[in-house]
């Protein structure tokens, strides 16, 4: 039995549950990881990823030192590294930017902000951004991800968080799950919403193309062809406005434009939705009236509504539903993305967007300028909106952008048409990557800044329930690898000397720069460190101090005042199958891998599912001519990749499933760029391909089995106390 040196309370590195967990450290290693059964939001529970996913923390291949490129002539070479000190790398780091700003202005820089690194580094991060560069350029993963969902409820309501409490889910008595694969991804929630299902007798609806495990805990499940949501969900609004099911106080009270709302309505039948989305229109019937006649209901969503061509139209009529029914601003109801990276709503809140400071607070509105500028030792601020993420890479292409700093993101794994990507970030002149580890974009730098990962520094991570919780050091920094927010300090005073000005880079730890952000943002004001330490979390808004914190939103009223009914006409801009290329791709994830897989990879995780896979189901299957564990090649249009194929009924016949985790057989080498005309979100959830059997690369070992193969589905491992 190993008696720990020193057990400390934080936060996970991977979902936006949020899971509180115990780090026992021995001689500066973590050598286990626990969960308190008395903390909100998990309650004892951790998934495999919190469980035995941190030991990428000590990984060998933590960059210790920074690093500058040799061969800087050529951006897709393989990357030649000399170690540098530090005064070294942010002199060049310094002085390039600055070059590039006084050359072709600030705009001509893009930044990635990071929704792994703190609400701290990324408030300092924009700072530095806004305030020394001049560009409101700054963005991050959010727009690859929730963007759809964003855009439709600030359409509607005025407000993208989600509208209730993780605490809400174990006492739900109808919810619908729809483009969330909750299991996989965020799997403690998951059991809350099973427990709501076996203890409460909830009832659960799905809505999900895939045969996913939330199915089998579903009342029922409507199987829509790809894409076709609106369809459904625009027909179960015709039900409930045919039946009389809807509530006509709330609606009378609290929203706007039903009259019109109805009208368009009157052609989109469950009879028409069916022939748009293979769902059987007495199941559409169901759903509405079991969504319609509860007391309470609650919808999750996820990537599947969101990440689409028309994810803005997907949420508008998923929050169409909400408005009707009344069922939002109580607890158990609300609108409900679940949102993906531990710190994704906090990098938001913490002014990691192209258009808004602080807690949403709009940089084109000059009083709410006035005070950052305030704040900032009156520099003064560029008051036009930056470029989206989407937009960086396409600018860099046509040399509009020529610097990028990228913290703590992978656009080369992540961004769509990873061809594109990669000829687009080539034609930069500068490019610097902090990161704890050198990824696939890292590889194109020519500055590699070395990060403290989540174990080795403080700061707070804000969940998908906005509960602001603290993420604290238990063990040393590796290396010379220093925290984000200390990076951008010293960065940002060289930069300073050279500009001639004095916007405030002067921290000595995280919780000085907490209170800056605080005395910024009047939803935060309620909170601090002491509170924190205290209470555990507090979910904001939280305007004074004895607040108690919004565990849910818009009891009395929504942020744009009335809930808007939109009209949303069922279309689709997605790649549709067409004769040559005859399949439909969504691509997605899996229980044991993050993204890029650039920190599972490098963790227990990557031996229990070490190799990308090709679901589809057994007769496209037999078309193809291919079994479990053989290989085939899939191609689109823009790329293609070598894989085996997993031959399971979880996927719907015509689709196949293919996560993109993996670096040798990327599935953003497959996908297409073109995005939500609102939102700027690609469509990963659908594009054309064609399959073929192949031989095994070169280099494979023949003969090598992955234990998943004989499973047929993978299993959910989350350990309930
Ligand atoms: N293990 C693990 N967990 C993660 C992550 C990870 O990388 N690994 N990433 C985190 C992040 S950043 C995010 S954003 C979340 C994402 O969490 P999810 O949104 O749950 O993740 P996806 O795997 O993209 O799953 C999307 C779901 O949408 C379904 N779908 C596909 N097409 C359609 C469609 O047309 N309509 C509908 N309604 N559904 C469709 C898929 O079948 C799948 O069930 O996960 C977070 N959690
Ligand atoms: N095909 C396809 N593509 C997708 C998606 C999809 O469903 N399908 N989903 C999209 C979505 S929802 C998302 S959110 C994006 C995610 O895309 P990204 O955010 O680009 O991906 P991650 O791999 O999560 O990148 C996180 C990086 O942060 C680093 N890191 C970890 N901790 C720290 C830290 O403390 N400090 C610093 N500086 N760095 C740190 C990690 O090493 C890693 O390199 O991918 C998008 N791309
Ligand atoms: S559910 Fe999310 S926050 Fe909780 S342990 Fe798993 S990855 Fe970490
Ligand atoms: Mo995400």
């Amino acid at each position: 039995m190993i008696t720990p040196d020193q057990t400390v309370r934080t936060t996970c590195p991977y979902c936006g549950v949020g899971c509180q967990m115990n780090l026992h450290i021995k001689d500066n290693f973590i050598y286990r990881v626990s969960a308190p059964f008395d903390a909100a939001p998990n309650y004892g529970m951790l998934c495999v990823k919190g469980r035995f996913g941190t030991d990428y923390v000590r990984h060998p291949g933590r960059v210790k030192t920074p690093l500058i490129r040799v061969n800087r002539e050529d951006r897709t070479a393989p990357p030649v590294w000399r170690e540098a000190t530090w005064e070294e790398a942010l002199e060049l780091v310094a002085s390039e930017f600055v070059r590039i700003r006084n050359t072709y202005g600030g705009d001509a820089i893009a930044a990635y902000a990071s929704a792994k690194a703190t609400n701290e580094d990324n408030y300092l991060y924009q700072k530095l951004i806004r305030a020394l560069i001049g560009t409101n350029n700054v963005d991050h993963c959010a727009r690859l991800c929730h963007a759809g969902s964003v855009t439709g409820l600030q359409l509607s309501i005025g407000s993208s968080a989600m509208s209730n409490s993780i605490a809400e889910m174990e006492n739900l008595d109808v919810f619908i799950v729809t483009g969330s694969n909750t299991t996989e991804t965020h799997p403690v929630i998951a059991n809350f919403l099973k427990r709501a299902v076996r203890k409460n007798g909830a009832k659960l609806i799905v809505i999900d193309p895939r045969h996913i495990e939330m199915t089998d805990f579903s009342t029922l499940w409507l199987r829509q062809n790809p894409g076709t949501d609106v369809a459904v969900f625009q027909a179960m609004a015709h039900v409930i406005v045919k039946e009389g099911l809807y509530d006509p106080d709330f609606i009378a009270g609290r929203t706007e434009g039903f009259e019109d709302y109805i009208e368009s309505l009157e052609e989109l039948t469950p009879e028409w939705a069916e022939t748009v989305s293979g769902v059987p229109a007495e199941k559409i019937r169901e759903a509405a009236r079991i969504y319609a006649s509860a007391k309470k209901a609650a919808i999750y969503w996820g990537m599947g509504i969101s990440q689409s061509t028309h994810g803005t139209d997907n949420t508008l009529s998923l929050v169409n539903l909400a408005l009707m029914c009344g069922h939002v601003g109580k607890a158990g109801t609300g609108l409900n993305p679940l949102r993906g990276q531990n710190n994704v709503q906090g990098c938001s809140d913490s002014g990691g967007l192209p258009g808004v400071f602080t807690a949403y607070q709009r940089v084109d509105d000059p009083d709410i300028r006035a005070r950052f500028e305030s704040v900032w030792g009156g520099v003064p601020l560029n008051a036009t909106p930056g470029l989206t993420a989407t937009e960086m890479v396409d600018m860099a292409e046509i040399g509009k952008v020529r610097g990028m700093f990228v913290l703590g993101e992978n656009p080369m794994m992540s961004e769509p048409n990873q061809n594109h990507a990669r000829h687009a970030l080539s034609h930069l002149e500068f490019m610097v990557c902090q990161d704890i580890f050198i990824n696939e974009t890292g590889e194109m730098a020519d500055v590699i800044l070395p990060a403290t990962s989540f174990a080795e520094k403080d700061g707070t991570f804000t969940n998908t329930d906005r509960r602001v919780q603290r993420c604290r050091a238990a063990v040393p920094p590796v290396g010379d690898s220093r925290p984000d927010w200390e990076i951008f300090c010293d960065l940002g005073r060289r930069i300073e000397t050279r500009l001639g000005v004095r916007a405030g880079f002067e921290f000595s730890d995280p919780a000085e720069i907490w209170e800056e952000m605080r005395r910024v943002t009047p939803d935060f004001w309620g909170i601090t460190y002491d509170r924190l330490e205290r209470e555990g979390g507090v979910h904001w808004p939280c305007p004074s101090f004895d607040h108690p914190g919004t565990p849910y939103l818009f009891a009395e009223e929504f942020p744009r005042g009335r809930g808007k009914f939109w009209e949303v006409t069922f279309g689709t801009n997605s790649e549709q199958p067409d004769a040559e290329y005859p399949f439909n791709l969504t691509t997605g994830r899996v229980l044991y891998h993050w993204s890029g897989s650039t920190m599972t990879g490098r963790s227990a995780l990557e031996e229990i599912f070490p190799e990308a896979v090709c679901e589809i189901c057994p007769e496209d299957a037999e078309k193809v001519g291919v079994a479990s564990g053989e290989w085939v090649q899939v191609s689109s249009r823009r790329g293609a990749i070598k894989l085996r194929a997993l031959v399971t009924g979880r996927s719907p016949k015509g689709t196949v499933f293919v996560p993109f985790h993996f670096a040798e057989a990327a599935a953003n080498a497959l996908t297409l760029d073109r995005i939500d005309k609102r939102a700027k979100i690609p469509d990963y959830k659908n594009t054309a391909i064609k399959i073929e059997k192949t031989t095994a690369p070169e280099g494979i070992e023949a003969g090598y089995e992955m234990p998943l193969f004989d499973r047929g589905a993978i299993k959910d491992p989350v350990q309930v106390h």
